[in-house]
């Protein structure tokens, strides 16, 4: 996500046309619906960015589902292309062992979440290979496919070519610097190979030359007619979406180079050096995890891929351009069905800085939130209600505090559990009695707006409506005042108590696409049969069964106390702070590194001190670090070692590890990034300097334990170990 997105707001307001305002909803027809989420690339952990996409369309999955509609819903890793490329040569592993891990944990992290996918596969799959081979072949075969002599990015130094995020330079539309297929930090358009100006390699960091090469191109200017009628007329979704591609097919399309020096891809066909662009294969991806899908369950990908079956895709805002005007043309031109509906979300902020990973504003799904027990009905409430889906949404602690504390836990939580251990210790099971007109107007109403939000993919108007009912439940118990009607009248009481567990039950099944698990667990001391996630909507109006026996309920949501958001923000703010003083040592041009998006931050750094990035200010000697106290320094454990044992890790071209006698018992285990620089032999008897207190961490699977440290000059690219002048006891502090 970036400043794409206010540019995007611009645009909308541009082509705000009174055809366009109209929401289009799914028709409310029986006609089965595919719903797809942006596949995330397998390079990465999982933040609460992915999460803003991936909830909401979970949410709208289980609602059609409630509605009865015959709904599949897919997803899967993006595997190729080159971050992953980079990433994983920088990392010393292949393409596969890096999606590997990265697939696992999504796939783990999602179904933590309760966004359970009907397929969840990879882009890497055979099914996505033929897929992707078959409709290449076609947009070939019925010539929409030609080739062409371009300039292509080439490193001499690196003797390579350089494709997408191997290459940095200067955008030709705005000047920002950008990345070789992409303006990531300024206008947001698609650059095309060759146009990107002042080239430098991303491998090496010298200047890149453009050299000619054969490639392939999409005729995707042919497609400009049917494309404005589609987007026009047909496209569903959100407006944001529509707007902002109209607007690009306004300003006329250019066609699409779809092949890239690569050998980790989807072949071309009949071209062994060449893969297709990762945005050809990413998106036939939601294709081929259909197909999965269908082989597993029995049924049919073509009622979605060649029929009538409705395509909904989620997606991050910032990739509207690929959903709906690449993907599209792609699907027309090979005779497949184009999506319905694309629902593109707004940006997220942290603590209302732009979302970085590099700057430390990052909300981690695994090591941020679920490792701390926080429980993901409190997430996805928070991600569906805060604020319309197409805007921009905060992640605030103290924000998530107050909305779970005054809305979760006050309205809805209280009213069920005051209502089930009321029933339950008075009368043990649904007391005789029948739902009030009153009552059942008010669920009809509060269903019928999450139905018509949901169709306008307006979540938090759902969500709204839902906690609407609950305040509704909240002022009818109080108002009844059941606790002294009981001494009066048992029956009369349990009459109210009837329409109170009667609300119950049709809380759990309107709440239950937003908080899933929470509302199972009320379900179930409603004492009610059946799955609650495969419970229609339309039983919220079947009266409660006299004498189903409840149980003691449990309180569902508890309130989020100081003490907990306090170590939360602590943490936040000293891994902003970490950022900034990694950000000070390094490069300062506050540009993301692209070769490590989605890195772990200790990776980051570690990568960054390997590639030499760090030592570009040393280099340039202009930036200063800020004084820091005695105290901070005495912090560090630095001594002197002498190198036993020195031999290069496997898989890795950049390290090296050594056994260092640093005056403990035992020799300790570093990993240097200095495979580049020394050979492992001329390092072993040599005295170093050691920081012996670093926190462990693994590189390429090895465990270093400090660092080496050494003086570098990224400039002449001259790597040295730092040693004392005279002969002295390893072990030796530097103070
Ligand atoms: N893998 C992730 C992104 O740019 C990218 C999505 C592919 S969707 C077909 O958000
Ligand atoms: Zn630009």
């Amino acid at each position: 996500m970036s400043e794409i997105y206010f540019r995007i707001a611009i645009i909308e307001e541009e082509y705000i046309h009174k055809k366009y305002m109209e929401i289009r909803m799914p028709e409310s027809s029986s006609k089965p619906v595919l719903v797809t989420c942006g596949l995330p690339y397998a390079n990465g952990k999982a933040h609460i960015g992915h999460l803003r996409t991936y909830v909401p369309a979970d949410i709208f999955v289980r609602s059609l589902r409630k509605e009865g509609r015959d709904v599949t819903f897919v997803c899967g890793s993006d595997t190729h292309g080159t971050p992953i490329v980079v990433n994983a040569e920088e990392l010393g592993i292949t393409p596969k062992e890096l999606v590997e891990v990265y697939h696992k944990h999504f796939d783990e992290t999602f179904k933590q979440l309760g966004v359970y996918f009907d397929a969840f596969g990879t882009t890497d799959d055979p099914e996505n290979h033929n897929r992707t081979l078959d409709i290449v072949n076609r947009l070939i075969e019925k010539d929409y496919v030609y080739p062409k002599t371009i300039e292509i990015a080439y490193c001499p130094k690196c003797n390579r070519f350089l494709p997408d995020r191997y290459v940095e330079g200067s955008c030709p539309h705005c000047g920002e610097i950008a990345r070789g297929d992409e303006c990531d930090q300024g206008c947001g358009k698609h650059l095309e190979p060759g146009e990107l100006l002042n080239p430098v390699c991303t491998i090496c960091g010298g200047p890149a030359e453009y050299r000619q090469q054969e490639h392939f191109f999409f005729k995707l200017s042919n497609f400009s007619d049917y494309l404005m009628d589609y987007l026009s007329n047909d496209l569903g979704g959100t407006i944001n979406a529509r707007n902002y591609a109209l607007g690009w097919v306004r300003q006329g399309l250019t066609d699409w180079c779809i092949t890239r020096n690569l050998e980790w891809g989807v072949k071309f066909p009949g071209h062994d050096d060449l893969v297709v662009y990762v945005w050809v294969d990413a998106p036939i991806g939601y294709i081929a995890f259909t197909e999965e899908w269908a082989a597993k369950a029995g049924d049919s990908w073509e009622k979605y891929w060649k029929n009538e079956g409705e395509i909904v895709h989620f997606i991050g805002g910032d990739i509207t351009y690929h959903h709906c005007i690449f993907w599209p043309a792609m699907l027309k031109g090979a005779d497949y069905s184009a999506p319905t509906a694309v629902v593109a979300s707004g940006m997220v902020k942290i603590e209302d800085k732009k979302f970085s990973k590099s700057r430390g504003n990052v909300v981690w799904v695994g090591e941020d939130y679920l490792d701390h027990g926080f429980h993901p009905d409190l997430l996805r409430y928070y991600l569906a209600s805060y604020t319309s889906h197409t805007k921009e949404l905060n992640f605030s602690w103290r924000v998530l505090q107050e909305k779970i504390n005054t809305e979760l836990v006050a309205v809805l939580g209280n009213f069920l559990y005051r209502t089930m251990l009321f029933a339950f210790k008075n009368y043990g099971e649904v007391p005789e009695g029948e739902v009030e007109p009153e009552v059942r107007e008010e669920i009809e109403k509060a269903l019928k707006e999450v139905k018509t939000a949901m169709a306008e993919y307006e979540f938090k108007k759902a969500v709204d409506s839902a906690m609407s009912l609950a305040s509704f439940g909240n002022i009818y118990f109080q108002s009844h005042e059941p606790w002294s009607l009981i001494k009066q009248d048992k029956a009369a009481c349990g009459q109210v108590l009837y329409n109170c567990l009667h609300l119950a039950k049709a809380l759990c099944l309107i709440f239950e696409p937003v908080t899933p698990e929470s509302m199972e667990t009320a379900w179930k001391e409603l004492g009610q049969e059946g799955d609650l996630h495969t419970t229609m909507y339309d039983d919220t109006l079947v009266p409660l069964k006299v004498g189903t026996k409840l149980a003691k309920p449990k309180i569902l949501f508890t309130k989020l106390e100081d003490d907990r958001i306090e170590e939360m923000e602590e943490i936040a703010n000293q891994r902003v702070k970490a950022a900034d003083a990694k950000k000070t040592a390094g490069k300062g041009n506050g540009k993301e590194p692209a070769k490590s998006e989605g890195m772990e931050p200790a990776e980051e750094a570690k990568q960054a001190e390997k590639t030499g990035e760090a030592a570009k200010p040393a280099e340039e000697g202009k930036e200063k670090l800020p004084t820091i106290e005695y105290e901070d320094f005495a912090k560090l454990d630095i001594r002197v070692g002498k190198v036993l044992l020195a031999e290069p890790v496997k898989k890795s071209k950049k390290l090296i590890r050594v056994e260092v006698d640093i005056g403990e018992e035992k020799p300790r285990q570093l990993v240097a990034g200095l495979a580049s620089y020394y050979a492992p032999e001329e390092l072993v008897g040599k005295s170093v300097i050691v920081l012996a207190n670093l926190k462990p961490a693994k590189l390429c699977g090895v465990e270093s334990n400090g660092m080496m440290l050494a003086a570098d000059n990224c400039a002449d690219n001259i790597v040295a170990t730092l040693m004392p002048d005279k002969e002295i006891k390893p072990g030796s502090r530097i103070r």
